[in-house]
């Protein structure tokens, strides 16, 4: 694969993807967005040793000082999560402008999909996915998340979607996109931090290989537009569905309340749930991560280069 010269690689991710050794991208959102420091960057820099540790090679994405980087050094994971909500958070409409003026942005799931497809790195792993959220048959909020999936061919890992959002309408936009939704060892949707939403998955596969063999035959029949791989969270950090749901349900309350819109609801609910279950939720938000980080390590050394 040839480097684009639009964006700015590590050397490692560079080397990578011009040997077509396995890369896979991170996100930055989740980093200056949705966890607090110094714990923003600890987890960071380990979802890149166990990307490492497990074959891959880890491109974690942001806009600094105007330039699409694919692959930060550990510096600049730094400034991310100190700078935390003053960077600003960056998807599909942001990207153009940041660089234009020179800025700095952290990305979300949407905007790393689109640095990730132009670097040519096919997989991607992260926390969970924005989606539709509930009431937006109101305020039509729906993430910019679920229109990059219908659109560019990146495959993401995560761990469903938090029911912060309506995973039911979430699923049925993504059908009308054409994403195909994949549980792994799973055939029912997980809903971030529980491992059920009582929703099903499109599919279930069980072995990396096989998901890999899909991806694969995606891409070579030329079908446009992202996956979706969803990987609950390990048993042992899954949380108490109806404490969490009613943890949710007050911050969604209080979002209303206080008249939280658009690109701001989601960091104010992931940090609302922080404080209410005292950090509780942070663990488990860690503990997926990681875990969707090995997975799609697995899933890009099984892909043809
Ligand atoms: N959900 C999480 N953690 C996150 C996000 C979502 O559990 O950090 C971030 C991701 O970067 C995602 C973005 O792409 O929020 C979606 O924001 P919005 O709902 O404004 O599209
Ligand atoms: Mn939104």
């Amino acid at each position: 694969m040839k480097l684009n010269d639009n964006i700015l690689y590590s050397k490692e991710v560079a080397e990578a993807i011009e040997n077509g050794r396995p890369v896979i991208a991170l996100e930055s959102t989740i980093i200056s967005h949705g966890m607090p420091y110094p714990q923003n960057v600890e987890t960071a820099k380990e979802c890149e040793r166990i990307a490492r540790e497990e074959g891959a090679v880890p491109a974690t994405c942001a806009i600094l000082g105007g330039k699409l980087c694919v692959g930060l050094d550990p510096e600049q994971l730094e400034y991310l999560g100190k700078a935390g909500s003053k960077v600003t958070k960056a998807s599909r409409r942001d990207i153009a402008v940041i660089a234009a003026r020179g800025g700095d942005g952290a990305l979300t799931v949407a905007g790393t999909m689109i640095l990730a497809h132009m670097a040519g790195i096919k997989v991607f792993a992260t926390g969970g996915i924005g989606g539709v959220h509930r009431g937006a048959t109101e305020t039509m909020d729906i993430s910019a998340d679920l229109e990059e999936l219908g659109r560019t061919s990146v495959a993401v890992v995560c761990a469903g979607a938090k029911s912060i959002l309506d995973i039911g309408l979430t699923l049925e936009y993504l059908e009308t996109k054409g994403v195909p939704v994949i549980g792994f060892g799973t055939n029912e949707m997980p809903a971030f931090y529980t491992r059920s939403s009582g929703f099903n998955t499109d599919y279930r596969m069980d072995s990396p290989e096989e998901i890999a063999k899909a991806l694969d035959a995606k891409l070579r029949l030329g079908i446009k537009g992202g996956t979706l791989i969803v990987n609950p969270v390990p048993e042992e950090y899954s949380m108490d569905k109806s404490r969490i749901d009613a943890v949710i349900e007050a911050a969604v309350k209080k979002a209303n309340d206080l008249g939280v819109k658009g690109k701001n609801i989601t960091p104010f609910l992931l940090a609302e749930i922080k404080d209410v279950t005292g950090g509780e939720s942070l663990d488990t938000n860690i503990a997926l991560v990681y875990n969707n980080v090995r997975l799609a390590a697995s899933i890009a050394g099984a892909m043809k280069q």
